[in-house]
């Protein structure tokens, strides 16, 4: 009998078993979240590994961790610093070191090994990290650059403009080196080489931070740069965010400056330091003339100053460095990896204008710039190249949506002949690039796209039989990281680039299915914290570059969402514990400001961005479309109490617990007197985001969730044909909202619509990225990108916990234990996804068709699964290694796997 189950569980893995002897292994040995860190600014970092065995069920039993300060010693078992011993315990991730105390500056070096139910590992390979300066004392540099406007035409006013500074210093290295190490913060942004060679690929460096708190440093091992006797430390200095891009006061920190420090260390432990002091030369007469983030970057070839970076260098035209102030944040070693070119284009296509300008299309929305390979320039001929997302209809550039941005690079050749060029200081998000200045048509393989954005690991693919959701995902994936800048921003092109809270409450779920962006977000809070007022007041946009204290909730409500996505996906609960007091001082604030009678009146945004009456409108003006303010603000603020409860729980803090419980318990009730209509089942107007965020955030009523729910379904079938009615706030909860209530199918149908408003719409238009409006093709260009992520949602959380199944089993953390229950919306007929968590890589393949049906799981070592099928699939019991568990339940069957590989099917 084909179906009544008969299944077939093929454990692929578990073939081998009992053969011979297991073989567990642990990899992907981890220190702070990061393979061989340098420069760790913790006195306690965590350990994290991986284990697999060929296999199913592999659990860790206990572990044993050493750590020494040299990897002789530790491979003798000598001079440990911290031999955990054999500690009884499952868990692998970001376990914290125990040992005698870590020395600044010192490279350590440590090991694994792990006891599993299938037998012991050998130790781990031996990786290592070192230590960052010891805070202030460890510093003897000084921070120097050109303290004047010195060039022609340079202004703080306005629209900025500075040339960038050049700063060298040469140096005697006595004997032959056996560790050199760099510290390093150039403000805003910097560029070392020694002795010509650049330190490091990171581009943009450092991380950027709100400078009156934070100021970041970088340290680089350059062991094998520096050599014996003449040596050259240089550094390009550009603006950044330090010398921002406007005359706003709060983003106008000063002009640039430099801390560096290069510490040397001898064969015969005798050392040297070469500090930044006035013993250095600067100018600014170099090549980059000016670079302003916004505005571009403009480089004229007749200034290039040949050999600067090197030691044979006549620099007696230059000047002695100016002292500069030090920038008022702490000096922090920067926890979270730099920006880097992480993948490069090449234009799909070059059109001739009637001008005689060329229009480059790189085939995607990209954020990065343009490298110029070869081009054939004349002597003193700017070459200018312009950036935009679209074009005009004519085929010209459509730059009206970057506002005052002038995202103009600009080469000025010093000979005729060939050149290559790129940018050092700017970047642009764009799909067309205009060249003007040359009189040849060039080849498409003289540029290249230079993709940038943090240096992290691509952790899932997503794959569907619909091609919608496919192109969606490409989109997001496209979105996402041309957003990522050491903070993640609302958009990559306009005069704005800002880290607007708002966009990433639920979005940073999704992200994190793509990307391990956990160093990032950690980073983030702590820039919320830094830009939090004395009285609590959290900046909406953070690092507050611009200083908005709306004391509301929808927007700071990312500080809280983040942590709690950074314990959910990564297990990492340092940022809850850190920010906990900051946070419960928030609330605190909004309950003095903004709360009357249990309801939270204030509110800034709105529903941001949902589709207007009109395509022409960028906000909606219909009091029947738009959402309350105060039920926004009430529902998210409930849901922040609700997440400060576990917070509380997990910090220590469970005394803060029933006062929470109790605000929480009055707001629900004069949120619901006020705003429910128990008749009708409707939150006040009846627009899909009151009723979706009372719903899904908790509000509701006992007994009338499916009234409410059957509402939202009615208003948006009946009134919405089907299509997404709501703005960045809705849409943060719909997807699993629909999913969870039982109507996947909508929810599929809004996934997949391709008519407006939707996200299909946005690819029907062209789009390579997510807009920042539903109707992005035709409102107003004053507020209107191309690549922006706050509609995604919770779209990719859908993609991956409803459809691909890929979950934490309720109250489970960092995907150690799942709860894979994919939902089978019709007309969707296979599913591929993966996701590398911190335990490995999870994979689900479902297909099903005529019939049949197919689920490839992989589960990595030391996690587990609930598996959960309905009883139409005729899925049945399986048996065999890896299967700890089976129940059949009345709606279907109940699977307990360990790890491994699993094939399901009903055939
Ligand atoms: C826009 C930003 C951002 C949004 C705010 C409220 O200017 O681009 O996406 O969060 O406004």
């Amino acid at each position: 009998m084909k179906h009544i189950y008969s299944l077939i569980v093929l454990i692929l893995a578990g073939f081998m078993a009992g053969c011979q002897g297991t073989v567990v292994k642990v990899d992907s040995l981890k220190v702070e979240m990061q393979e061989n860190p340098q420069g760790l600014g913790t006195s306690t970092p965590r350990f994290s590994w991986q284990i697999s065995s060929a296999q199913p069920d592999l659990q860790q039993e206990a572990y044993q961790i050493q750590v020494a300060g040299s990897e002789q010693d530790l491979e003798k078992g000598n001079n440990l610093l911290w031999d955990s011993g054999i500690v009884s315990d499952d868990e692998s991730i970001l376990i914290p070191y125990k040992g005698d105390a870590l020395s600044p500056r010192e490279v350590y070096y440590w090991r694994v090994k792990v006891i599993t139910n299938q037998g012991e590992t050998a130790w781990s390979k031996v990786n290592h990290w070192s230590m960052a300066l010891p805070d202030i004392a460890g510093w003897k540099a000084k921070w120097i650059g050109e303290d004047a406007l010195s060039n022609p035409g340079e202004t703080d006013k306005a629209h900025t403009r500075l040339a960038a500074r050049y700063l060298r210093k040469a140096f005697d290295s006595k004997q032959s080196v056996r560790r050199a190490v760099l510290y390093i913060s150039g403000q805003g942004a910097y560029e070392a080489y020694i002795n010509g060679e650049r330190v490091s690929d990171d581009v943009l460096a450092p991380t950027v931070s709100w400078y009156p708190e934070k100021v970041y440093y970088n340290v680089y091992d350059v062991t094998s740069l520096v050599r014996k006797n003449d040596n050259l430390l240089a550094v390009k200095l550009g603006n950044g965010r330090y010398f921002g891009m406007r005359d706003n006061w709060s983003i106008m920190f000063g002009l640039p400056r430099l801390l560096a420090q290069l510490e040397i260390e001898y064969g015969d432990g005798v050392t040297d330091v070469i500090v930044s002091d006035e013993s250095w030369k600067v100018t600014s007469k170099g090549p980059i003339i000016a670079n302003n983030e916004f505005d571009g970057e403009e480089y004229d070839a007749r200034l290039e100053l040949d050999g600067w970076s090197k030691a044979q260098y006549d620099d007696t035209a230059w000047q002695q460095a100016d002292m500069m102030d030090a920038p008022e944040g702490t000096l922090v070693a920067q926890p979270n990896p730099n920006i880097r070119v992480q993948e490069e284009l090449t234009p799909v296509a070059i059109t001739k204008l009637d001008d005689g300008k060329f229009i480059l299309d790189m085939g995607q929305n990209m954020v990065g710039w343009i490298k110029i390979n070869r081009l054939k320039g004349k002597k003193d001929q700017p070459v200018t190249m312009r950036f935009a997302e679209l074009l005009n209809p004519d085929g010209t550039l459509y730059m009206a949506n970057l506002r005052s941005a002038k995202v103009t690079d600009i080469y000025t050749p010093a000979k005729d002949g060939d050149f290559s060029w790129e940018p050092s200081f700017v970047f642009h998000g764009f799909r067309f690039v205009e060249i003007s200045g040359l009189d040849y048509q060039p080849a498409l393989s003289d540029f290249t796209g230079r993709v940038i954005y943090d240096l992290m690991e691509t952790t899932g693919q997503f794959e569907t039989s619909d091609e919608t959701i496919n192109q969606i995902f490409k989109n997001a994936y496209w979105g996402i990281r041309g957003n990522y800048r050491g903070m993640p921003t609302d958009c990559p092109q306009r005069d704005e680039r800002q880290g607007w809270m708002g966009d990433r409450v639920t979005g940073c779920f999704g992200e994190a299915f793509v990307f391990n962006n956990a160093l990032l977000y950690s980073k983030w809070l702590q820039d919320v914290e830094d830009s939090q007022s004395p009285e609590g007041s959290i900046s909406v946009v953070s690092p507050r570059y611009w200083t908005i204290y709306n004391d509301d909730v929808t927007w700071p409500a990312a500080y809280f969402y983040a942590a709690k996505m950074l314990w959910q996906n990564y297990g990492d609960t340092e940022s809850i514990k850190r920010h906990y007091p900051s946070m419960k001082r928030y609330l605190e604030r909004i309950q003095q400001v903004s709360m009357q009678d249990y309801i939270v009146t204030k509110d800034t945004y709105g529903d941001w961005c949902m589709p207007p009456e009109s395509q022409e409108l960028i906000h909606s003006q219909d009091p029947a479309r738009k959402t309350a303010g105060a039920v926004l603000s009430s529902t998210m603020y409930y849901s922040l109490l609700d997440l400060m409860c576990e917070f509380a729980t997990l910090t220590g803090n469970e005394k803060d617990i029933a006062g929470y419980k109790e605000l929480a318990s009055k707001i629900k009730e004069a949120y619901n007197a006020r705003f429910f209509n128990a008749d009708s089942a409707l939150y006040d107007n009846n627009t899909v985001t009151a009723n979706i965020l009372s719903l899904q955030l908790g509000l509701v009523p006992e007994g009338y969730e499916q009234k409410v729910f059957d509402n939202i379904v009615h208003k948006t079938e009946v009134d919405f044909n089907g299509h997404v009615s709501t703005g960045v706030l809705g849409i943060q909860h719909l997807m699993r909202g629909l999913t969870e209530h039982g109507n996947v199918d909508l929810a599929y149908s809004i996934a997949t619509n391709r008519t407006y408003p939707s996200w299909g719409y946005m690819i029907e238009k062209g789009a390579t990225t997510i807009w920042e409006l539903w109707n992005g093709d035709t409102a107003d260009p004053a507020m209107n990108s191309a690549n922006h992520v706050m509609l995604l949602g919770d779209l990719l959380i859908w993609f991956y916990e409803d459809l691909a199944g890929i979950k934490n089993h309720p109250g489970g953390t960092a995907y150690k234990k799942l709860l894979m229950e994919p939902k089978f919306p019709e007309g969707l007929s296979h599913v591929k996804a993966s996701y590398k968590s911190v335990y490995g890589e999870i994979k689900s393949e479902w297909k099903k068709e005529n019939g049949t049906f197919l689920w490839d799981i992989t589960i990595p070592g030391n996690s587990s699964a609930i598996i959960r099928l309905p009883k139409e699939l005729n899925v049945s019991k399986p048996a065999g290694n890896g299967v700890r568990n089976v129940t059949e339940t009345g709606n279907g069957i109940e699977i307990e796997l360990g790890s491994g590989s699993y094939q399901l099917s009903n055939r």
